[in-house]
C-alpha cells in the first residue's frame, strides 16, 4: 500500500490522543502481563485486541479504529471509501468484513471521475500505537482480478515526515492475479512503492488464500522484522539489508486494514471478477514482545 495523498490533514485531525495502552491493558486478566514463561523471559501482554464479536450490521468499535474515506490516486486505486457500516460491518460471528462493491449510491467522485465501486479502510491513527512487538490478524481474503486486501503498519510521526519517511511494514498484502501468494514489504525513504524491500509467502499445493482463513503476523523488535504465515517465518529483515538506506522502524506505528480495488499493482477489476468481495477479518492482536 502507499498512503492517501490527504494524510498530512488526516494526521493534523487526528488530535483524540487516547490513552489506548494503559486502559488495555487494564483490560488484561490478572497475571496475563509479566508472567513469568518457562524460558524465564517475560511473557507478552496484549496491548490491543479487536475479536469482532458484536451484532451484525454494526460498525466498527469507534474507540479502536476511525473509518478513512475518500478515493486514493496515488495507486490508481478504483474504490471510494465510505464512512459508518456501509462497507465495514460486523457479521454478528466474530468477524469484521470489509466489502467492495460495484456501485456509487452516493455519487462520490474519484480522481478518474464517476467512482466505480465503495469499499473500506480501517485504521488505528490517535487511538493505538506501539513500537515494536507481534502484529497479527486471521483473516479470509476476497478473491478475483483487481482485489487488493491490506493488513499494515504505518509509522504514526506521517503527518509532520511525510511518507515515505514514516516507514510503513505491509504485514500481508494480497492481489489478486496471485490467488495463492501473499507479500510482506518494508517501504521506507529511497526503498517504496515498487522499490519497496519484502518477499512473497506462496501455499502450498495450489491452494488460494481465499479458501480458508489465514494468520498473518509479523514479529518487530529493535533493527529486525519477522513475517509468518500460520506461523511460517517466509521473510526477516534488518538494516543490512537496506544498502546504507535509514531503517525507520524504530518508533511508534499504527495499524491499516483495508480492501483496495484497482491500481497500479492488482490492475482493474474486468469481466472475470464478481462482486460483491469481501475481506474477512476474525481478529487483529498485537501484543508487546516476550
Ligand atoms: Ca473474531
Amino acid at each position: 500500500m502507499t498512503v492517501h495523498t490527504s494524510w498530512r490533514r488526516r494526521a493534523a485531525l487526528s488530535t483524540v490522543a487516547l490513552a489506548c495502552c494503559a486502559s488495555a491493558l487494564a483490560g488484561l486478566p490478572a497475571g496475563a502481563s509479566a508472567a513469568p514463561s518457562p524460558t524465564g523471559s517475560t511473557a507478552a501482554a496484549a496491548t490491543f485486541t479487536d475479536d469482532f464479536n458484536g451484532a451484525a450490521g454494526s460498525a466498527v468499535d469507534g474507540s479502536k479504529w476511525q473509518i478513512e474515506t475518500g478515493d486514493n490516486v496515488n495507486n490508481h486505486e478504483r474504490q471510494y471509501y465510505t464512512s459508518g457500516n456501509n462497507n465495514a460491518a460486523l457479521d454478528g460471528q466474530g468477524n469484521l468484513v470489509i466489502t467492495a462493491r460495484k456501485e456509487n449510491p452516493g455519487n462520490y467522485q474519484c480522481w478518474y471521475g464517476r467512482c466505480e465501486y465503495t469499499s473500506a479502510r480501517l485504521n488505528t491513527s490517535g487511538k493505538f500505537t506501539q513500537t515494536y512487538g507481534h502484529v497479527e490478524a486471521r483473516m479470509k481474503v476476497p478473491r478475483g482480478q483487481g482485489m487488493w486486501p491490506a493488513f499494515w503498519i504505518l509509522g504514526a510521526d506521517i503527518g509532520n515526515v511525510g511518507w515515505p519517511q514514516s516507514g510503513e511494514i505491509d504485514v500481508m498484502e494480497n492481489v489478486g492475479f496471485e490467488p495463492g501468494t501473499v507479500h510482506g514489504t518494508l517501504h521506507g525513504p529511497g526503498y517504496s512503492g515498487s522499490g519497496g524491500i519484502g518477499a512473497g509467502y506462496t501455499l502450498p499445493g495450489g491452494e488460494a488464500f481465499s479458501d480458508k482463513f489465514h494468520t498473518f503476523a509479523v514479529d518487530w523488535s529493535p533493527n529486525k522484522v519477522t513475517w509468518s504465515v500460520d506461523g511460517n517465518v517466509y521473510q526477516t529483515r534488518t538494516p543490512a539489508d537496506l544498502g546504507g538506506k535509514q531503517w525507520v522502524f524504530d518508533k511508534p506505528f499504527f495499524l491499516i486494514l483495508n480492501l483496495a480495488v484497482g491500481g497500479y499493482w492488482p490492475g482493474d477489476p474486468d469481466g472475470s471478477t464478481s462482486f460483491p468481495q469481501q475481506l474477512v477479518v476474525d481478529y487483529v492482536h498485537v501484543t508487546t514482545n516476550n
